[in-house]
């Protein structure tokens, strides 16, 4: 059975675009993968970030992805599992900083003031790197966006394999799933949906209540036209192509056949349809995640069976890569 590794950042409660490009996805491969699902705290803390607000986010996050679907004990939070950060060590030594150079999602998300942004956002592919390989996990299903960070840690396998003359660490495969659209912003179709957007009428969260995502969605921005019959239709509209886009991968179908039922109306009646189709899918998750989070205690305990059940596998792994590199225990 292949391993499956993927990871989440706890910034914020997880929202349509994780679910719909990671989270539902990861709830289907559990049924033939050997799967870990981690909730990435190190990655979260390469951004400014709060205490009190990474805790709470760590356990919301869990809560998310339990009542969605993710089996406990395939759950856990990176910084429990120390094999995280002691090949990330290791891999730091191994990457080259030419590589690291090359890497676009630290560019767009240091910006114009790189020399202020923490040493850890620049080695942020080398951590990643780790925690896939620390698993010796070959299957990875991330989004389009990840897909650089990937290839570099391919790098840094064969690097390593070659400097210490072993075939230790196994290739990886990123597995980007075919229904893995890219959910973009509900108040600016030319931007992701992301946690960290200021704006909270940009994203549906999975703890949003039906009236929430009513109201989320009456609000998206649209344009005055109706709705094409055509996809070439929607090449110059990002907003109506998003809104098209998320109804297709919520019902599981082709833009294509949203656009052959809807074509030719207007966005009233195209809104209250996919509200329903979304209140429909998330608002159990909304309750169940609600229900979860009353008992912080019980997150807490899955989080630390998690980390056990990861342990089991990475501490030898991380173990042989230690003593490869020369380490004494
Ligand atoms: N808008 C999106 N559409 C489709 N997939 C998305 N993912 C994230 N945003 C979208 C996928 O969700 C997984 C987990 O992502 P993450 O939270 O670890 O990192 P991120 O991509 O940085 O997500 P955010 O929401 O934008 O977080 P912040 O604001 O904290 O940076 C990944 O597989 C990702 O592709």
């Amino acid at each position: 059975m292949q391993r499956v590794f993927s990871g989440i950042q706890p910034t914020g409660i997880p929202h349509l675009g994780n679910y719909l490009g990671a989270i539902r996805n990861w709830v289907k491969l559990q049924s033939d993968h050997d799967c870990i699902f981690c909730l990435v705290d190190m990655h979260s803390i390469t951004m400014p970030w709060s205490p009190e607000e990474l805790r709470q986010q760590t356990l919301g996050s869990a809560a998310c992805l339990l009542a969605a679907g993710i089996e406990p004990t395939r759950l856990y939070n990176q910084s429990a599992v120390s094999a995280h950060a002691r090949l990330g060590w290791i891999f730091n030594c191994v990457a080259r900083l030419g590589w690291l150079n090359r890497m676009t999602q630290f560019k767009d998300k240091a910006g114009k003031n790189r020399e202020n942004h923490s040493a850890g956002l620049y080695v942020y592919p080398n951590l990643m790197a780790a925690d896939i390989l620390a698993f010796h996990a070959t299957r990875i299903p991330v989004g389009d966006d990840q897909k650089q960070h990937i290839e570099l840690a391919n790098d840094i396998a064969q690097k390593f394999n070659h400097d210490m003359g072993v075939d230790f660490f196994p290739e990886i495969e990123a597995f980007i799933p075919p229904a893995a659209a890219r959910v973009m912003s509900l108040r600016d179709g030319s931007k992701k949906m992301s946690k960290s957007d200021p704006s909270e009428q940009s994203r549906i969260v999975l703890t949003d209540t039906a009236d929430e995502i009513a109201l989320k969605i009456r609000r998206a921005k649209t344009d005055p036209e109706p709705l094409p019959s055509e996809i070439d239709g929607l090449a110059e509209r990002p907003e109506a192509r998003n809104l098209v886009t998320i109804y297709a991968a919520m019902s599981e179908t082709t833009p294509e056949a949203i656009l052959q039922q809807f074509g030719g109306e207007g966005f009233g009646q195209f809104k209250s349809a996919l509200t329903d189709l979304l209140v429909a899918k998330l608002a159990p998750v909304a309750t169940e995640t609600q229900h979860l989070l009353k008992n912080k205690d019980h997150l807490i305990s899955v989080l630390r069976t998690g980390a056990e059940h990861a342990r089991s596998i990475s501490e030898p792994i991380v173990q042989e890569a230690e003593k490869l590199v020369g380490f004494i225990r």
